[in-house]
C-alpha cells in the first residue's frame, strides 16, 4: 500500500511524515521534485508473535505502507506566495508520483502559529481543502480533456467499442469535475473502473484528510473532530485529528520514553497506529497471514477478495497453479497451540478458490508446480 501526503505549503506535511514513517526529514523546506520524501514504515501487528511461535519460524515480516510526502510543490508555495491563485500549481512529476498511490493523505493545518505563517494569510480549514480538491480537480480534467480529444479524433476513423466506452466513461468524469466535484463521489462499474484504471485519476483516490492541531488543541480534540465530521460523509473519505508536531517527537523518543510520554499527555496510541487503522478501514484492507519454518509473515488484501487472489499477491504462480488452502482463524490456531491440535478439533477448514479471505486468517495454500 503506498499513501502520498500532500497539502497546501507549511501545514506540516513533512512533520506528519515524519511522524508516521519515524524518519527525519528536513521540515520548514519546500519540496520538491529532488527531494520526494519516501519512507516505508512496517505495519505493527500483534498477532505475529505467537503465530511465529507455532511456525517455529526464524523470521516475522509484517506487512508495510509506503508513503510519499511531495504535495505542493515549489512552485505551488510560490506561486501562492506572490497571490496569484495558480491552476498547474503541482509539479508534473510530484504529480505522476501521487498518480501511483493508492490513497492520499491530506494535511489540513489547523494549529495557529504566528512564527509560521500561512501561505493565504490565515488559517482555514475549509478553504485549503477546497484548493487542493481543485488543484487536482484540475490536473484530472488536463488529462482528460487531452484523452477526449484523442479519442474524438481516433472515433471519426474507426468506432471502435473500447474507444467508445472510454469516450462516455471519460466525458461523466469530465461533467462531474466540471462541476467541482472529484471523481470519488461517482459510482463507478467494475468494467468501467478497468477502462481508466492506468490514468491514476487523483481524485477518484480514496481522501484522508489529517487535521493537524496544536499541542494547546489537544484538549478540544474530541470537539474539533465533531466540527470537521461532516467530512466523512463524503465518498470515500475518512477524517483523522493529530498533533503532528508533539507526535514526530514521540516517534523519535526510544519506545519505553514514548510510553510515559503519552500517557502524560492522554495519547492512547500513537500518531502511527490510529493513521494505519484508519487507512486500512478507508482501503478496505484485511490482514492474513502465512507461516512456515522460514517465516511468519502478514500480508494485506482488500476485504472480498478470494483465496485465489491471496494466492495471487503471494505469487503469481500460486493463482494459476492453486488446487486449495488451509484455512484458520489466527486466535483459534494460537488457542490450539498447534495444527495437529487444531484439526482434530475440527478448526482447520478446506477451502476452494472462490473462499473470501477474512481478517486474521491463516492460510496454508496448496499449488500445483506451474512450469
Ligand atoms: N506550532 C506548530 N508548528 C507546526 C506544527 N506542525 C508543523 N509545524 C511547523 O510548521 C512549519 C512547516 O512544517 P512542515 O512539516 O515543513 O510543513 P510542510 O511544508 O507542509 O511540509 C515548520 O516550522 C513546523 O515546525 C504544529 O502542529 N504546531
Ligand atoms: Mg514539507
Amino acid at each position: 500500500m503506498k499513501i502520498g501526503i500532500v497539502g497546501r505549503p507549511h501545514v506540516g506535511k513533512t512533520t506528519v511524515f515524519n511522524a508516521l514513517a519515524q524518519s527525519n526529514a528536513e521540515i520548514g523546506g519546500y519540496a520538491s521534485t529532488q527531494n520526494i520524501n519516501l519512507n516505508t514504515v512496517s505495519v505493527p501487528d500483534e498477532r505475529l508473535e505467537p503465530l511465529s511461535e507455532i511456525f517455529q519460524s526464524k523470521e516475522i515480516k509484517t506487512a508495510s505502507i509506503d508513503y510519499i510526502d511531495g504535495g505542493g510543490t515549489s512552485r505551488s508555495a510560490r506561486t501562492s506566495d506572490i497571490g496569484l491563485m495558480a491552476k498547474a500549481e503541482l509539479d508534473t512529476n510530484v504529480l505522476a508520483e501521487l498518480r501511483t498511490v493508492d490513497a492520499l493523505a491530506h494535511v489540513v493545518r489547523l494549529f495557529e502559529d504566528d512564527t509560521v505563517p500561512h501561505v493565504d494569510g490565515s488559517v482555514n480549514a475549509k478553504r485549503d481543502i477546497e484548493s487542493i480538491n481543485l488543484e487536482f480537480i484540475f490536473a484530472d480534467l488536463t488529462i482528460i480533456e487531452g484523452r477526449l480529444e484523442r479519442l474524438e479524433k481516433l472515433l471519426k476513423n474507426q468506432k471502435t467499442p473500447e474507444h467508445q466506452n472510454e469516450f462516455r466513461v471519460l466525458t461523466e468524469f469530465k461533467q462531474t469535475l466540471d462541476s467541482g466535484n472529484p471523481i470519488r463521489s461517482l459510482s463507478i462499474s467494475e468494467n468501467d473502473e478497468m477502462l481508466i484504471r492506468g490514468y491514476g485519476f487523483l481524485t477518484q483516490k480514496p481522501m484522508l484528510l489529517i487535521f493537524n492541531i496544536g499541542e494547546d488543541q489537544l484538549t478540544i480534540a474530541d470537539e474539533i473532530i465533531d466540527q470537521y465530521a461532516i467530512y466523512e460523509l463524503l465518498h470515500q473519505t475518512s477524517i483523522i485529528v493529530l498533533a503532528a508536531q508533539l507526535e514526530m517527537e514521540i516517534a523519535q523518543l526510544d519506545s519505553a520514553d514514548a510510553v510515559v510520554f503519552m500517557e502524560a499527555m492522554g495519547l492512547k496510541q500513537s500518531a502511527m497506529e490510529r493513521f494505519i487503522q484508519t487507512s486500512y478501514e478507508l482501503l478496505g484492507l484485511i490482514t492474513f497471514f502465512t507461516g512456515g519454518p522460514k517465516e511468519t509473515r502478514a500480508r494485506t488484501l482488500c476485504k472480498g477478495q478470494t483465496a485465489v487472489e491471496a494466492a495471487g499477491s503471494i505469487h503469481t504462480d500460486f493463482a494459476t497453479g492453486f488446487v486449495r488452502t488451509e484455512c484458520i482463524n489466527w486466535e483459534d490456531l494460537v488457542n490450539c497451540g498447534s495444527y495437529t491440535e487444531a484439526k482434530s478439533k475440527g478448526l482447520l477448514r478446506t477451502e476452494g478458490k472462490t473462499y473470501q479471505v477474512q481478517e486474521g486468517d491463516v492460510l496454508n495454500i496448496l499449488a500445483n508446480a506451474t512450469s
